[in-house]
């Protein structure tokens, strides 16, 4: 089978479907397809973007036909964790309802109308996305493949790697396996910058940690560990970082990650790992996709993008 892998697409439905064309899918009675091709999706379909609605119809659609697959993002995650009574949390919810969460969440919140039958319907689809897929000749993962801790999570979840409210559970205690584990499947992998040292993240945030090429080990600077946007990347220090979280990668099929926002025209991240969130969310970002059809060494002539458009 050949596939191709479409980044983080957080309602911007028209930019998905400009995408599809462009890669010769067509839309019909079914929703959008390809003779012989499928789209993997690698989450965060919702919250920020215009047209959350209507992402999460086309994505369905496409599952539902066996024209995609898809996992779980962190924004998918967080929205299920929104929804979930917690007794022992300050606020009663498995997702704190403070004013920070609920302003990230709030687009989604007042596309689909809190409380209602939509809103119902999209966080039990949300339950049903794997939260990663591991495919004869590649694996996909919204934020960091890290073997351990998946197997940690396979005997709590259900199958085909479905979250289950024991894994919510476990999730609720900070200190906890599954937490770490959670975090780092869908958040990917972070370390602390030196102390003193900070950036101020794209919503004005200052930030003390960088999320790191997770795949790599081995001495490193702050700089060439850091998986980020290039305006953040050039702002680090050209150091050695210690309390090294990376552990390396040694599993030979390629992997496909989103999540990491990345900035400016989309290229390669490497022959065995790839990153295609170029940031659909800013102005000048890209949806990207990998147009996948076997290779174990990944080729930039493989990528494909189109830019932002609401
Ligand atoms: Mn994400």
């Amino acid at each position: 089978m050949a596939f191709d892998i479409v980044a983080d697409i957080h309602g911007y439905a028209g930019t998905l479907t400009d995408l599809l064309a462009k890669m010769d899918y067509s839309e019909g009675e079914e929703g959008w397809s390809h003779p012989d091709r499928q789209v993997i999706f690698l989450g965060d379909f919702v919250d920020r973007g215009p047209r959350q609605e209507e992402t999460y119809r086309i994505v369905r659609k496409m599952i539902e036909n066996g024209k995609a697959l898809a996992v779980m993002g962190n924004h998918e995650f967080n929205a299920t964790a929104w929804m979930i009574a917690d007794p022992t949390s300050s606020d009663n919810f498995l997702r704190s309802h403070s004013a920070k969460n609920r302003s990230q969440h709030a687009s989604f919140l007042n596309q689909v109308v809190e409380g209602s039958a939509l809103h119902a319907e999209m966080i039990a689809w949300f339950w049903q996305l794997p939260l990663w897929l591991e495919l004869d000749k590649l694996l996909v993962v919204h934020a960091a493949w890290d073997e351990k801790k998946m197997n940690s999570l396979k005997p709590l979840l259900a199958p085909g790697n479905k979250l289950t409210a024991c894994v919510m559970q476990r999730y609720c205690e900070k200190s906890s396996e599954t937490y770490y584990a959670i975090e780092t499947i869908l958040k990917g992998v972070e370390a602390d910058l030196p102390p003193g040292a900070s950036f101020t993240d794209k919503d004005g945030h200052s930030r003390s940690q960088i999320r790191l090429k997770w795949w790599e080990s081995g001495p490193s600077s702050y700089r060439d560990a850091a998986l980020m946007a290039e305006a953040v990347v050039l702002g680090l220090a050209d150091e050695l970082f210690l309390n090294d979280p990376r552990q390396g990668h040694s599993d030979h099929r390629p992997v496909f990650i989103g999540h990491h926002a990345l900035s400016g025209t989309p290229k390669l991240t490497s022959a065995k790992v790839a990153c295609l969130d170029f940031s659909v969310v800013n102005k000048d970002g890209f949806l990207c996709a990998y147009r996948w059809s076997g290779e174990t060494e990944l080729r930039k002539e493989n990528l494909l993008s189109v830019p932002v458009r609401a």
